[in-house]
C-alpha cells in the first residue's frame, strides 16, 4: 500500500502519510519527554522534582493540542472517504465471488476466472464483491482499500490501474483453514489486449462443453 498504483490508492496513501507523520511527531515528543524526565529525576544523583498540584496552562495544552490533532485527522479522513465514495464512472463491471478458499471472477458474457482478475489499464472497473459462504475480504493494496465480501449482499469496490502490471492481493478476513492460501492477482492489460482476451474467452466458452468450461475456469 506504500506503492500506490491507482487514483484511489494514491488518496489512501496520502492520508496514511499524514497520519504517520503526525503520529511520529507525537511519539518523538512523548518518548523524548519520558527519557528526559527519567534521566533528570533518577533516584541516584538526580534532582528531586517540585511537586505541583493543578497547572492550568499545562492542562489546557494537553487537552487542546490533542483535540486539534484529532480534529485535523477527522477532517482529512472524512475528505478522503467522501472523495473515494464518488467520482467513479463505471467503464466495466466484474464480479468477485469469495469462496473457501479461492476467488472467482466473473466478466461480461459468462467468462470466469479464478485467482487472476484481468482488467484494462486506465479504465474504471466496478467490482461487485460477493461471497458464497462465509465473510471474506477483497484487497489489492496497490489499487485501493479493502472491501468485505459478505454472504447475502453485494459490496462495491472500484479498481483503476495507472499502468500495466500485476498487482498482488489476498483475502483479508480470516475465513478458515485455507485463508492464507486465498491469494489473488489483478493483472492490468492494455485495453486492446484486454478486449482481445475477453473476446477469445467468450468464443472459447461458446465452443466448449461443460467440463471444458470447468477446466477453463480453473486455469489462470
Ligand atoms: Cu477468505
Amino acid at each position: 500500500m506504500v506503492s500506490p498504483a491507482s487514483p484511489d490508492a494514491h488518496a489512501i496513501t496520502a492520508l496514511f502519510g499524514a497520519v504517520f507523520w503526525m503520529a511520529l511527531a507525537v511519539f518523538l515528543l512523548v518518548e523524548g519527554l519520558l527519557v528526559f524526565i527519567v534521566v533528570r529525576y533518577r533516584a541516584w544523583g538526580g534532582e528531586v522534582p517540585r511537586e505541583v498540584h493543578g497547572h492550568t496552562p499545562l492542562e489546557l495544552t494537553w487537552t487542546v493540542v490533542p483535540t486539534l490533532i484529532l480534529a485535523a485527522l477527522t477532517v482529512l479522513t472524512l475528505q478522503t472517504m467522501s472523495a473515494l465514495a464518488q467520482g467513479h464512472r463505471e467503464e466495466l463491471a466484474v464480479r468477485a465471488v469469495g469462496q473457501t478458499w479461492f476467488w472467482e471472477f466473473q466478466y461480461p458474457g459468462g467468462v470466469t476466472s479464478t485467482r487472476v482478475l484481468r482488467i484494462p489499464v486506465g479504465k474504471m472497473v466496478r467490482v461487485e464483491v460477493a461471497s458464497r459462504d462465509v465473510i471474506h475480504s477483497f484487497w489489492a493494496p496497490e489499487l485501493g482499500g479493502k472491501t468485505d465480501a459478505i454472504p447475502g449482499t453485494v459490496n462495491t469496490a472500484w479498481l483503476q490501474a495507472d499502468h500495466p502490471g500485476t498487482y498482488k492481493g489476498q483475502c483479508v478476513e480470516f475465513c478458515g483453514f485455507g485463508h492464507s492460501l486465498m491469494l489473488l492477482e489483478v493483472v492490468a492489460l492494455e485495453p486492446g489486449e484486454f478486449e482481445v482476451w475477453l473476446k477469445a474467452e467468450q468464443a472459447r466458452l461458446g465452443a466448449s462443453s461443460a467440463p471444458e468450461r470447468g477446466a477453463q475456469a480453473w486455469s489462470p
